[in-house]
């Protein structure tokens, strides 16, 4: 190997010299093209693409973003899931639907499909898994194309993971509600996230099979739904590449998801799934991965899903992976509760770095804490479920908190430093309830 890919800053400044030198290929998209697209989103004051963008900040001239909040104008853009999005359950967002938290109330460790967020760029394609191929191309194989059916992706070893999928932007419209900045994005509250449990073939060992060599950087899986176009320029099919030694790692090629075949919205026949790092690393709708022996730019991993901002370099920071801590009651914002009534309140806590160790909840603002019971054993990957009971005194307004600590010692803290695309947010979330 050239580099140690396990050191990620090294691995991505050689990336950005390769690129700065025109020698990584831009992987279909016109390299002009995008850096037109840089000036112009710097031009507009924000790096990246603005809110009339695409990717997480495409469906935001649909459904608002957090800065344009209830005025932003209303596009006929509705999400073309195939599986129904009932108000209780969903929030639609532009293309995408965000999980109402209150609907997972009393349902177990695992989302149902029923009620699992979608983001979708553009709309769920229909595809047929006896038709569907999955083709593994590059310059990094010892030979040419090697092609798996979905039979034969079966017929490999499977293996099953019980994983969270969360989008890089969850949490997002917290940066402007409770920081009071402006950010780029779908302005998501705290349900783009799901817990699944995920079957399927090792992408190690479909590289393997494929002829992987030695001289492989970068593995970048392509999805089979619509090229997305922005502000006139075609981005191509939704794709991102990953570092080799993630992709050998533990990445999966899922075929089903909580024991069903993989539903159309959440990328069947086969995706891509990611252990702990942001979703948009999970490729749905997967039809063909190129492994290079060179760097790949991609708009997913240039313009979007690094920090930009005051405090990065000007070229953003380096490619974003892990998902970071959070928590969420699984409670309506805004709900009515009864005073000296005792209630359970309930929710959930999750890290993209390790188990959950603690979580802390506040009834009074912020004030006082008291430990939540845990009801799963924590671990990486996926979510606790806790509890504490409330019996609330004083009628008004007030603040519930929740805020967890994991295995790495980390606790989410007070604010999430700002970055203009607002991602990975992880700061204590004020739900506002009224007692009456
Ligand atoms: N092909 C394809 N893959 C994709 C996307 C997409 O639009 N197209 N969205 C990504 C993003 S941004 C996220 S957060 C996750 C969402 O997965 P879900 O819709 O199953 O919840 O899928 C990722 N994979
Ligand atoms: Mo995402």
């Amino acid at each position: 190997m050239p580099l140690d890919l396990s050191d990620e800053s090294q691995y991505d400044r050689a990336r950005l010299r390769q690129w700065a030198r025109g020698r990584a290929r831009s992987s279909g998209v016109d390299r002009r093209e995008l850096l037109k697209l840089f000036a112009a989103g710097a031009a507009a004051g924000s790096l990246g693409l603005g809110a009339a963008g695409t990717a997480e900040a495409s469906t935001t001239g649909a459904a608002g973003n957090a800065a344009a909040g209830a005025a932003a104008t209303t596009a006929a853009v509705a999400p073309g899931t195939v599986k129904p999005l009932p108000p209780e359950l969903f929030t639609l967002r532009g293309t995408n639907a965000e999980t109402n938290f209150a609907a997972l109330r009393g349902t177990g460790p695992l989302t149902p499909i029923d009620r699992f967020f979608v983001r979708n760029h553009t709309v769920t394609p229909r595809l047929d898994a006896h038709d569907w191929r999955l083709k593994v191309w590059g310059d990094a194989l010892t030979g040419g194309p090697v092609e798996f059916s979905y039979d034969r992706l079966r017929a490999l070893p499977a293996v099953e993971r019980t994983l969270f999928i969360e989008c890089a932007g969850n949490g997002r419209s917290f940066y402007t509600t409770q920081q009071g900045q402006q950010v780029t994005g779908t302005a998501w509250t705290l349900g783009a996230i799901g817990v699944a449990h995920w079957r399927g073939a090792r992408l190690s060992d479909v590289l393997r099979l494929a002829g992987l060599t030695r001289r492989a950087v970068d593995v970048l899986p392509r999805g089979l739904d619509d090229e997305v176009v922005t502000n006139g320029v075609n981005l191509g099919h939704v794709r991102r590449p990953l570092p080799v030694s993630k992709a050998l790692d533990d990445v999966i090629l899922a075929y089903e998801m909580n024991g069903e075949p993989l539903p159309p919205d959440h990328g069947g026949p086969v995706r891509v799934v990611v252990p702990n790092w942001i979703g948009i690393s999970s490729i749905k709708w997967v039809g063909d991965i190129e492994v290079s022996g060179q760097a790949l730019y991609t708009p997913w991993n240039t313009d979007l899903y690094r920090m930009f901002g005051p405090d990065q370099p000007p070229q953003g920071s380096a490619p974003l992976t892990r998902q970071t801590l959070k928590s969420a009651f699984e409670l309506e914002h805004g709900a009515t509760v009864s005073a000296h009534r005792t209630r359970l309140l309930t929710g959930r806590s999750w890290s993209g770095a390790a188990p959950v160790r603690r979580v802390e909840v506040s009834t009074d603002g912020g004030v006082r804490w008291q430990r939540a019971r845990l009801h799963d054993a924590p671990r990486r990957g996926s979510w606790v479920r806790w509890s504490v009971p409330w019996t609330p005194r004083a009628a008004g307004p007030t603040a519930l908190l929740a805020r967890a600590t994991d295995a790495t010692g980390r606790t989410q803290p007070e604010t999430t430093p700002y970055n203009t695309q607002g991602y990975l947010f992880d700061a204590v979330v004020r739900h506002q309830v009224t007692v009456v």
